[in-house]
């Protein structure tokens, strides 16, 4: 019999092949109903964003939350497309010359570098509105409700209060705006739960959502969200400091020689890791009243402490 790791291992394969295949019929170059016209290096552009790469970590995230409550996997896999096309137009934008400049992303040139900064910024544009065109289809889930809150849930965790605003805060304490200071550890939590923790916390929520999960299910799986969020965060951290460029797909090293604000940083690597494994445990905690059936997801919880790229 197959241990955890390995059926967690199985299962993230599936979706992220699963996740390939709706994202390639989704970034096909056909115009749909109410749309003009797709413009052939947009779509090409885009397709190189999105398409043949990536764990796809947040759309697994969507689907075993919600299996947790015997969710149709159609629609939920359909919910955890939208979200990686958020994801994937924030790796585009984070990417560019004017954010953090990078050439290499995923093993491969960077959208602007492949193609130029204006496509770039229209990539994540229209990867972003895709997202929420995505997220409105009846296939996400029959009852339109359901999908009101999905739609409105990750618009709060991508925009201003979220993922974009958390971006705003990271540019801000690199002193890009005025001089540089030095972040609290509290200040450093809250950058990073809206950096990054916010999409993976939306996944997450996004399974007992379309469960329609009662507050207490929907409390535990938050806290798990929360949890593994901040994991996440620190295990990049840890890895630009531990990891090489050619395993990771992107520039090692480039946090610390830009002064980064991370815990890492303030912690120090050893306070990191004991934190790091203090949130895997509080994520397993989390998931004590599904038994069993959250065993992927407590192997998913040590994969995102433990990963290499
Ligand atoms: C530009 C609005 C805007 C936001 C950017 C998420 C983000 C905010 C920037 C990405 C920079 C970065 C490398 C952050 C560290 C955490 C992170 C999101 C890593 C990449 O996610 P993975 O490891 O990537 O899930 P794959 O390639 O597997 O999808």
């Amino acid at each position: 019999m197959k241990n955890d790791t390995a059926r967690f291992t199985d299962r993230l394969a599936a979706t992220a092949r699963d996740i390939e295949t709706l994202l390639d019929q989704l970034l096909s170059p056909a115009a749909l109903s109410s749309e003009t016209a797709r413009p052939p290096r947009l779509v090409a552009a885009m397709r190189h964003a999105a398409l043949d790469g990536g764990k796809r970590l947040r759309p697994f995230l969507v689907v075993e939350t919600a299996a947790l409550f015997d969710v149709d996997r159609t629609g939920a896999l359909m919910t955890g497309a939208a979200l990686e096309l958020i994801h994937c137009y924030s790796l585009v934008h984070d990417d560019l010359p004017a954010m953090d400049n990078d050439d290499l992303r995923r093993g491969r040139p960077t959208v602007h570098k492949a193609f130029d900064d204006a496509t770039a910024i229209l990539v994540g544009d229209s990867l972003l509105t895709l997202a929420f065109d995505v997220m409105a289809r009846a296939e996400v889930h029959p009852d339109a409700t359901v999908r009101a809150t999905l739609v409105l849930e990750l618009a709060r965790a991508s925009g201003l209060g979220g993922m974009a605003g958390g971006q705003m805060l990271d540019l801000a304490a690199e002193g890009r705006f005025e001089n540089k200071r030095t972040l609290s550890e509290k200040e450093i939590v809250t950058l990073q739960a809206m950096k990054t923790g916010a999409l993976i916390r939306f996944a997450c929520n996004a399974g007992a959502i379309l469960g329609k999960a009662d507050a207490a299910a929907r409390t535990s799986v938050a806290r798990y969200g929360s949890a593994i969020g901040q994991a996440f965060q620190i295990a990049d951290d840890l890895l630009d400091v531990e990891g090489d460029t050619k395993t990771l797909g992107k520039a090692a090293g480039k946090d610390a020689a830009a002064g980064k604000a991370t815990l890492v940083a303030t912690l120090g690597v050893d306070r990191a890791r004991a934190r790091l494994n203090e949130l895997v445990e509080e994520a397993n905690a989390a998931l004590a009243s599904f038994s069993e059936k959250s065993d992927t997801l407590r192997a998913a919880a040590r994969f995102i402490a433990e990963r290499r790229a």
